[in-house]
């Protein structure tokens, strides 16, 4: 396919400035030994809102080409919102990604479809690159009703929106019975509702919004079983959680291809 490989560690609530500086150096230096090529996968990290600053630093002072995202946004503009954060104070720190809906603030922080939609709208008007995440729960996945729980997830996300501005967008799938669990679904299970996500995207918006729309599996993803993910057909990419906090086996999983 034409779409760009991406390799996004979502660090979650983990490491203070200092250990985001001293990551974002190893993890460039592990890239650079291993010889890795951008162009063959972006490599991109989404630490706490604290360490944003800390991580442009190590970035702009030693232009590097990792890029650097958040994990959660407010719907509003700057003003009277109590401990949020705009999309306007990370475009200014160069965060280029910000993650929407990830289980954990669904869970958490009560986060509902509508919301995240929102969310992703004012990313994408801040020129940033939302990644969508959705998922299903284990009693789902048992009762085999999976695809549909995840294609009415990402429909109500992103109800009215344009082919043209879906095709921007990243959608990670991550079925939270895989979640820092060690379970990892297999790469076929992973690539069923890949696939299946691709097809609802040709269906609602057409084949260049499809072959455009990134896709990205999460859930124990790491070292051992990157490949087989990346060699599915859907799935454009991983979102990795806690195989993403050791500069090593970052740096090995975005060298993949
Ligand atoms: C899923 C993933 C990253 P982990 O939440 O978003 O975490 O790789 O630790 O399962």
């Amino acid at each position: 396919s034409n779409r760009t490989p991406l390799m996004a560690g979502n660090w979650k609530m983990n490491l203070d400035h200092l250990e985001a500086n001293h990551l974002v150096q190893g993890l460039a230096m592990a890239l650079s030994d291993a010889g890795h090529d951008y162009s063959k996968c972006e490599v991109l990290v989404i630490p706490p809102f604290t360490d944003i600053r800390s991580v442009q630093t190590v970035v702009e002072a030693d232009g590097l080409d990792i890029k650097y995202g958040a994990q959660d946004v407010s719907i509003h503009d700057n003003g009277a919102y109590t401990g949020e954060i705009s999309t306007s104070m990370l475009t200014k720190l160069g965060c280029t990604y910000v993650v929407m809906g990830h289980s954990e603030r669904r869970e958490y922080h009560n986060e509902s479809d509508e919301l995240v939609g929102a969310k992703a709208r004012k990313v994408l008007d801040a020129g940033m690159t939302p990644i969508l995440c959705c998922g299903e729960a284990l009693e789902v996945r048992k009762a085999g009703t999976h695809v549909e729980f995840v294609l009415a997830q990402i429909r109500a996300a992103l109800a009215g929106w344009s082919a043209e501005d879906v095709a921007k967008i990243v959608i990670a799938y991550e079925p939270i019975w895989a979640i820092g669990t060690g379970e990892t679904a297999t790469a076929a299970d992973a690539q069923e509702v890949c696939g299946a996500i691709r097809e609802a995207l040709r269906a609602d918006y057409g084949d260049a919004t499809a072959e455009a729309t990134r896709i990205l599996y999460g859930g124990s993803a790491k070292p051992a079983n990157i490949k087989e993910l990346m060699a599915e057909a859907d799935i454009d990419g991983a979102l990795v959680g806690g195989a993403s906090l050791k500069a090593d086996s970052f740096a090995q999983m975005a060298g993949f291809y």
